[in-house]
């Protein structure tokens, strides 16, 4: 299986853009197209249905060693034999979704500022989320940190940082020129015309 530290870019299922009948095809793409780590993400949903969604998904991921993380809810880990999974702010503990998924599983957690980056490695996070970088529909709520402080985190914080929010290929390479690594694709991914040519750009862009 990849190990976080060969991983670049993070693509994430969101059943909010993805017809549930698409969530295949899309996994297989982005594997085709070079994403290092796939995240299931459907909020609102049911535990049963996200599990079901995890174990079918995982198939496909498995086959490419490509891990395979799960949103919020870390007790799929009990029994979905998925390599981590992702907790926000406002969701479980590291510690807590640790003991709910019951096996050595990687934890990541969303960061919106340098002081909850540095919180979450202190937490024993296996990486963090950071943004969101630029203003995006697929997180309204949140106002966008910007450019500013990527630099300084990647100074202060060794964990794999995955810079997120707005992000797409057109302002990758600003992201980049200020010191990301490692980046998420959410909607820009899911909505290129091609997710696999998408992918490719974006990973030659981080290589
Ligand atoms: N988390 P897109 S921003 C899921 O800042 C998520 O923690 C964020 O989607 C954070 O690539 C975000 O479509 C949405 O902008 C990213």
């Amino acid at each position: 299986m990849r190990t976080l530290d060969e991983c670049r870019l993070y693509g994430i299922v969101d059943l909010g853009y993805v017809e549930e009948s698409e969530a295949a095809r899309i996994v297989e793409q982005m594997v085709q197209g070079g994403v290092d780590l796939i995240q299931l993400r459907g909020k609102g949903r049911s535990l049963d249905e996200l599990a079901g969604y995890a174990a079918r998904l995982h198939e496909l991921t498995a086959r490419s060693s490509t891990p395979l993380i799960v949103n919020d809810h870390a007790e799929i880990a009990g029994h979905i034999p998925v390599e981590g999974v992702h907790v926000g702010q406002d969701d479980d503990s590291i510690e807590f979704a640790r003991r709910k998924a019951g096996r050595q599983i990687m934890v990541g957690k969303s960061t919106h500022s340098i002081k909850q980056a540095l919180a979450a490695q202190r937490e024993g996070a296996d990486y963090i989320g950071f943004g969101p970088i630029f203003a995006t529909p697929t997180k309204p709520d949140y106002p966008p940190i910007g450019l500013a402080d990527i630099r300084r985190l990647h100074a202060e914080v060794s964990l794999p940082i995955f810079c997120i929010g707005g992000i797409n290929i057109y302002n990758l390479q600003s992201v980049i020129d200020a010191g990301a690594k490692r980046v998420v694709m959410v909607s820009a991914l899911l909505k290129a015309h091609s997710i696999v040519d998408y992918a490719r750009c974006a990973t030659d862009m981080l290589a």
